[in-house]
């Protein structure tokens, strides 16, 4: 069976009614590249000395991996010459990364978690890599973007995705025109369209949050998840089944794919109230979530409604099937 691959899907979108600009298409290639030599650095692992942690943290304060430095410079490297961007912020960096000076610019601003779920990376469990465009605005024009120009809604989200390094190792995409997924054809390097428009099926009685935070939860989640663990004797009235894979790239695209809703609500315990991080892991996502039909808000409001105030700000993230999302807001009011 012939596939479509990746470039003509988006000389497709390009020549649609919502006319990709061809400099978008340039820098989704150039991510989708990047991804593909992170894949084949992960899949090496221990042979190709990519495991473990170097003895550095990063602004976040976590030890940073071998493979969160690596994957970061990979992307920066393959995005700054191409003439597609302005700057790009990355989990793994204090503060933006302009293009340097020697090089073309463009109007869009990248954001990415160069690794998500990287306490998975040495136990071969899949982790992947988190991505977000923004174009930078107007009032940027003829000077050097700041750190203050990333600070947009995630509803002016221009694309976002993920690669998942898992059993395949999967492009997940939206430039707003729905949601797709691209396999990695390894043995011509080539990526091909496998899935899309995806649509989150409804109803899928399984929900992903890490219990052992339960002391930490609002009465609102802790009674949303109350009530799916009592089961078909509750108010639900069916069983439901529990996921947690440490990997926020892996429990979405299980939802995108089967269903559920995920759940990291506010922690008091992490900086910032909250473990994930508004800019480039939860916006893309409820991006992504959107786009297939689904819902992400904090707990109460939407994700993409917020004004963010700080590049690494961090927000708690309810997203997945719209009626359990709803369900967890519906709690959240009766709880005031
Ligand atoms: P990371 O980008 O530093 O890997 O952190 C984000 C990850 C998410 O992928 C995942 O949902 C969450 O952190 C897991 O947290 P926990 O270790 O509390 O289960
Ligand atoms: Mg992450």
């Amino acid at each position: 069976m012939q596939r479509k691959t990746l470039t003509r899907f988006l000389i497709e979108q390009q020549q649609g009614p919502r006319a990709m600009p061809p400099q978008l298409r340039l820098l989704i290639e150039t991510v989708a590249r990047a991804c593909k030599t992170i894949s084949h650095a992960i899949s090496k692992g221990a042979l190709g000395d990519v495991l473990g942690e170097l003895s550095r943290e990063n602004i976040q304060g976590e030890v940073q991996k071998k493979l969160d430095v690596l994957a970061n410079e990979l992307l920066l490297e393959a995005n700054e010459w191409g003439g597609h961007l302005a700057a790009m912020a990355s989990e793994e960096m204090e503060t933006l990364h302009r293009v340097p000076n020697r090089y073309p610019k463009g109007e869009y601003l990248l954001l990415f978690d160069p690794i998500d779920g990287s306490s998975n990376i040495d136990v071969d469990i899949s982790v992947g890599t988190i991505f977000s465009v923004l174009k930078a605005p107007e009032s940027a024009s003829g000077r050097d973007v700041t750190e203050a120009d990333f600070l947009q809604p995630g509803a002016r989200q221009i694309a976002a995705g993920y690669a998942i390094y898992g059993p395949q190792t999967l492009l997940v995409l939206s430039v707003g025109t729905g949601v797709y997924e691209f396999t990695l054809d390894r043995e011509i390097g080539s990526w091909k369209l496998t899935d899309g428009p995806m649509t989150i099926p409804e109803q899928y009685p399984e929900f992903a949050i890490n219990m052992s935070n339960r002391r930490q939860w609002s009465p609102a989640v802790a009674r949303y998840v109350e009530e799916r663990v009592t089961g078909a004797a509750g108010p639900c009235g069916r069983d439901y089944n529990m996921r947690w894979t440490g990997s926020m790239v892996a429990d979405v695209h299980r939802i995108l794919k089967r269903g559920g809703v995920f759940l990291y609500p506010a922690d008091h315990r992490q900086p910032g109230k909250a473990r994930l991080r508004l800019m480039y892991e939860a916006n893309p996502m409820a991006f992504l979530v959107e786009q297939a039909g689904g819902a992400a808000t904090d707990g109460r409001v939407r994700l993409m409604e917020m004004e963010p105030a700080a590049l690494h700000q961090r927000v708690g993230v309810v997203l997945g099937d719209r009626g359990e999302v709803a369900a967890v807001t519906e709690a959240a009011i009766l709880a005031e």
